[in-house]
């Protein structure tokens, strides 16, 4: 507990905190004390930090419930075209403090909370983040969900509850080592388990063609339980729903055999299907083709269609006889956007349910999908694009690869008639690679399947333009994260390496194997390299106190949160064609660092909203790249013709930075030397000049501050909010609003 302060320091964080109503800190205080005392059942002589934390969570989601209910049933009341986003990760992590905030709760809470005894940063900091996403894909979805709400649209956040969110990340001797993120460990108040409208996902199973149509059956049955959380909107009384499901066996998983062996055996295998939503995959732009993993994405988007269905046959419109006959309205009422082609299952199984369940022709239940869908490309990296192999549909999906077999059948033949005998095309177009193994190739299912597709910076579209891609470049909380809320995005610091711990835990109690593999091997050198890098610098003593190299352990929402406002230069050094968007780099921008970049991803707009004079651009631009790649890039004569470079390199693998292991960075350097696809000596030269006028001119702070000013200045474009309207507007046919909806009567 906070020691108490004295009645002048009272006095003067009164006058501090404001306005914050004497009526509701009473309230609140009452409503806190009720919490202790009948949902956490302790007195103020046991609680612990953790108590207090968990009752003023409570205090405080109990003005969310009312607003809530009241969002839903106007929902059905008015009945508006309703959007699903669906995604593998929702990167929320804390919902305290944004919560307090969106409801002008804030003020009120911390005065109610200092009355107390108690402080209120303190007890916040208690939260777990939900850390259920890598990154960029993940915090872009939960910055997408709060400025929906925010913006009056009926939505939807579809995704899964993983048990293990992105590991927490040690760094031990310089290296990084796993440690499992059990962040439900005490439990979540922000979520509402609805066991009630758990549904069945199927898998394996075969085909059976009949008389009276398809069938799919023999197959193996998971259920899906589906946790609510509310997502409110910015003091507009809204709060919408992410609903996230988790995997549960049923009653008679595995069942068979009813002698007592058996029996044992099966209620132990539970774990078995309840593995689906055991843990996120740490891949941040990078594809492992696992069967569990495509069991994710079945399974989200199994269950969240069932779901959308469900709400479209109950809602007013739906209910009528017409749309009940087919479905084929269901366009005008839902718009379902794919974060990534993680839930392009969306595409075959909408068809499956069209066309096996509800009957409809072929031609009619393929124009009601892509009418419905939209896909977000976020990368274009092609170790990150999912092709899936053939042989993996055929076992655990035997339905949806005949239902993509004809959809490819009939893509191809559209295009055969639009370009009569051109083989490379088709085979370039093809939703099936063939080779070795035969893959399906989801980004072009994705592209075939919906009417919108789009990038998420101008750059970004540019370089997957081909057929109708338009962009919608990233976007940001501003307001949110200037406050300093936890709607933050992380910058491109992933560390996904040495799972070795983090898997083997998860082998030994759940018996899922993820692959902790070399894929990440560069990665986890380059950590070792830069904490060794730290471990000179550091103790250097000319260098003294000018510099320090250091490695933020466990970077996350709540860190960046920290690290970003305290940053004078922000370093976007993605060789150019490389990065989609970033929005580590907005943030950065907004809260009053100057960039250092290339013109990649979103920085190329920076430059245009801020003037390019306001940035430090530097590099190689995309068509450089290109005939640079063309001409053949040699590592080796940038680092024979640069003296600094040969420098650099020489005392990292000769050993200056790891003198106990001289060789440690011995293959780092070989890579860099021979196969760097990304080509960073080329950018060497120009970034050094650049550095130097960074130098330069942090010694002006005028000048500095002015430049700071324009970047701030020019950022407005960078808003989720103004993302989302584009979204709105542009892909899903609906029109967002600022109206605010009836308040409820809050708890007394
Ligand atoms: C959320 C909020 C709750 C609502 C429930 C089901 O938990 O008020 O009743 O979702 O909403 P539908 O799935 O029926 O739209």
């Amino acid at each position: 507990m906070a020691k108490p302060l004295t009645d002048q320091e009272k006095k003067k964080q009164i006058s501090v905190r404001g306005l914050a109503g004497v009526e509701n800190v009473a309230d609140l205080k009452t409503n806190f004390n009720r919490h202790l005392h009948f949902t956490l059942v302790k007195d103020r002589n046991v609680a612990t930090k953790r108590d207090y934390y968990f009752a003023l969570a409570n205090t405080v989601r109990d003005h969310l419930v009312g607003r809530w209910i009241r969002t839903q049933q106007h929902y059905y009341e008015k009945d508006p075209k309703r959007v699903y986003y669906l995604s593998l990760e929702f990167y929320m992590g804390r919902t305290l403090q944004n919560t307090m905030v969106n409801l002008a709760l804030e003020n009120a809470c911390d005065e109610a909370t200092y009355q107390l005894g108690l402080d209120m940063e303190e007890l916040q900091d208690i939260e777990e983040d939900a850390g259920l996403g890598n990154g960029g894909l993940g915090r872009l979805a939960a910055c997408f969900l709060d400025s929906m709400a925010s913006l009056g649209l009926a939505a939807y956040g579809y995704g899964i509850r993983y048990e293990f969110g992105i590991f927490n990340q040690k760094i031990v001797n310089g290296w990084q080592v796993e440690e499992a993120d059990d962040w439900l460990r005490y439990g979540n108040p922000w979520e509402k388990a609805r066991p009630e409208y758990m549904r069945p996902v199927h898998f394996y199973g075969r085909v059976d063609h009949t008389a009276d149509g398809v069938q799919w059956v023999d197959t193996q049955v998971v259920l899906a339980l589906p946790y609510d959380t509310p997502v409110p909107g910015y003091r507009n009384n809204i709060v919408n729903t992410m609903r996230l499901w988790s995997a549960k066996a049923p009653c008679d998983f595995n069942l068979k055999d009813f002698n007592v062996g058996g029996y044992i055996q099966a209620v132990l295998d539970r774990n078995l299907a309840e593995n689906i939503s055991r843990v996120l995959y740490p891949n941040d732009n990078f594809f492992e083709g696992k069967e569990l993993r495509l069991k994710q994405e079945y399974f989200v988007v199994a269950a969240t269609l069932q779901d959308i269905i469900r709400r479209f046959k109950a809602s007013k419109f739906g209910s009528t006889e017409y749309v009940r006959m087919d479905l084929s309205t269901l366009p005008d009422k839902v718009a379902i956007q794919l974060n990534d082609t993680h839930p392009a299952l969306a595409i075959p199984e909408l068809m499956r349910i069209l066309v096996d369940i509800e009957k409809l022709i072929w031609e009619k239940a393929w124009d009601i999908v892509v009418r419905t869908c939209a896909y977000t490309n976020h990368t274009v990296l092609p170790e990150a694009l999912e092709r899936w192999p053939v042989d993996l549909f055929q076992n655990l999906l035997p339905r949806h690869l005949e239902i993509i077999y004809e959809i490819n059948k009939r893509h191809l033949e559209r295009i055969s008639k639009l370009y009569p005998g051109d083989q490379d095309r088709l085979r370039r177009m093809s939703l099936i690679e063939e080779g070795d193994v035969k893959k399906i190739n989801m980004a072009h299912l994705c592209i075939v399947g919906s009417h919108a597709v789009n990038g998420v910076a101008r750059i970004h579209s540019e370089i997957i333009k081909n057929t109708s891609i338009c962009t919608k470049k990233n976007g940001i909380l501003l307001g949110h994260f200037l406050f300093g809320s936890n709607h933050t995005v992380l910058p491109n610091l992933n560390f996904k390496e040495n799972k070795m711990k983090f898997a083997a835990h998860l082998e030994e109690h759940y018996k899922v194997k993820i692959n902790p593999t070399p894929g990440y091997h560069t990665a986890k050198m380059i950590i070792k390299l830069i904490t060794s890098i730290g471990d000179i610098v550091n103790n250097d003593p000319v260098v003294g106190d000018r510099l320090k190299v250091i490695f933020l352990e466990n970077y996350r929402v709540t860190l960046a949160e920290k690290v970003i406002p305290a940053a004078d230069l922000s370093e976007q050094i993605s060789t150019a064609g490389t990065e989609a968007s970033g929005t580590g780099n907005m943030k950065f921008m907004l809260n009053g660092a100057l960039t250092i970049g290339t013109m990649d991803g979103a920085n190329v707009e920076m430059a245009e909203e801020a003037g390019e004079e306001n940035l430090f651009i530097f590099g190689m631009r995309v068509h450089d790249v290109e005939a640079l790649d063309k001409k053949g890039y040699d590592a080796v004569s940038y680092y024979n013709g640069i003296p600094e470079l040969k420098q650099a390199i020489d005392q990292i693998s000769g050993g200056f930075f790891s003198p106990t292991q001289p060789d440690l960075f011995k293959d780092l350097v070989n890579m860099l030397m021979h196969h760097d696809r990304f080509k960073v000596f080329a950018d060497y030269e120009d970034y050094m000049k650049c550095q130097e006028k960074v130098s330069a001119l942090y010694k002006n702070p005028k000048e500095w501050t002015k430049m700071v000013i324009h970047n701030i200045a020019g950022c407005g474009k960078f808003s989720s909010d103004r993302t989302i309207s584009e979204y709105a507007r542009e892909i899903w046919g609906m029109e967002p609003s600022l109206e605010k909806i009836a308040a409820p009567d809050d708890p007394r």
